[in-house]
């Protein structure tokens, strides 16, 4: 594998999970694998998960971690060609680029959407240059599109838990107070279209996502009907994605309580498990209850980062040999 960024560049997604699923009982068993190699963790926004479970997984890899939180530790980059640098930001990216990948084997980028310009966001401007200016293989920590980190880590966790051969996954958008990225929703849906599961997105009208990542899914606009039945409901909140209302991309829609996900809504499922990528706000995507029952399985969903992480890394860091 050079790149993890689509769920295409996994490759077989039985065997993918197969492979995790062996690497979490085995996790120091490829502990040479790394060894003298070195992968740069690249921030441009928070994270906990992601920083912590990346690093970690890079170390049970025998590889060692770097994490550079750009604008805090390094120099304000600028990211746009072309702009007379006049600002704040003192180097551009088109040179900090290739010096961090003279200093290492792969590069992870964390770096969520500007929600400003669409095209700007869905062309995934930024881990594109990445690609393009680093001859170094790339992984999206989340990026402004996808999150593939996160979904692997969701597919693992849901594969643990099933209780029969094809699960109904619901995925559901929840109230947020601020705007949010599409990246993990579109990601969790290009799993689950490729997985072996009947997948349900259900939201609010102006909601769709880019049906780039949704083909095969079922859309149901009421989410008590889409809620009947699910052996996993998967909340997140997003923000409008663009695709049916242009002018709204980025927008705040819908601050609707009615979608918080809440004993009543896990009523009608079929006592599902309640997924959700952290973090979290509680008693605006979920009520207290739902998230502290012994069904939820964000700390599951979250101890799997470390395993999904690894795996990218492991099919990487083969790829290079
Ligand atoms: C981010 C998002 O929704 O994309 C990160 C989630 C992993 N969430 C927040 O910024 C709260
Ligand atoms: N789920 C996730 O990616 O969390 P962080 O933003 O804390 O890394």
């Amino acid at each position: 594998m050079r790149n993890f960024f689509r769920v295409s560049d996994i490759g077989n997604l039985n065997e993918a999970v197969k492979e995790a699923l062996n690497v979490k009982a085995n996790r120091f068993a490829w502990k040479n694998l790394g060894m003298n190699k070195t992968i740069m963790l690249v921030f441009f926004n928070n994270s906990l998960r992601t920083r912590l479970s990346s690093q970690k997984a890079a170390i049970n890899l025998g590889m060692t971690p770097i994490v550079l939180n750009i604008g805090q530790d390094s120099w304000k980059l600028e990211t746009e060609m072309g702009v007379v640098m006049d600002s704040d930001k003192s180097e551009h990216i088109r040179e900090a680029i290739p010096v961090i990948a003279s200093y290492c084997d792969v590069i992870g980028v964390r770096s969520f959407a500007g929600l400003q310009n669409r095209e700007y966001d869905y062309n995934e401007t930024i881990l594109k240059q990445f690609m393009e200016y680093s001859g170094k293989p790339v992984i999206s920590l989340e990026s402004a599109t996808v999150h593939p980190c996160q979904a692997f880590a969701d597919l693992i966790t849901i594969e643990e838990y099933k209780k029969c051969k094809r699960p109904k996954v619901v995925m559901t958008w929840a109230p947020h107070p601020k705007a949010l990225p599409q990246a993990v929703p579109n990601s969790f849906a290009e799993w689950m279209c490729a997985a072996d599961v009947d997948f349900v997105i259900t939201q609010p009208h102006g909601y769709e996502l880019d049906p780039e990542f949704t083909q095969g899914a079922i859309i149901e606009y009421d989410q008590m009907k889409a809620f009947e039945g699910a052996d996993f409901i998967y909340a997140k909140n997003w923000s409008c994605p663009g695709v049916t209302l242009p002018d709204k991309y980025g927008q705040v829609l819908s601050k609707d309580m009615s979608w918080m996900v809440d004993s009543a809504h896990m009523a009608v499922t079929n006592n599902a498990y309640f997924m959700h990528c952290l973090p979290v706000r509680r008693n605006m995507i979920v009520s207290d209850d739902v998230i502290d029952a012994p069904t939820s399985l964000v700390i599951q969903e979250a101890a799997n980062r470390e395993i999904s992480a690894q795996v990218a890394m492991k099919k990487i860091l083969e790829g290079l040999k």
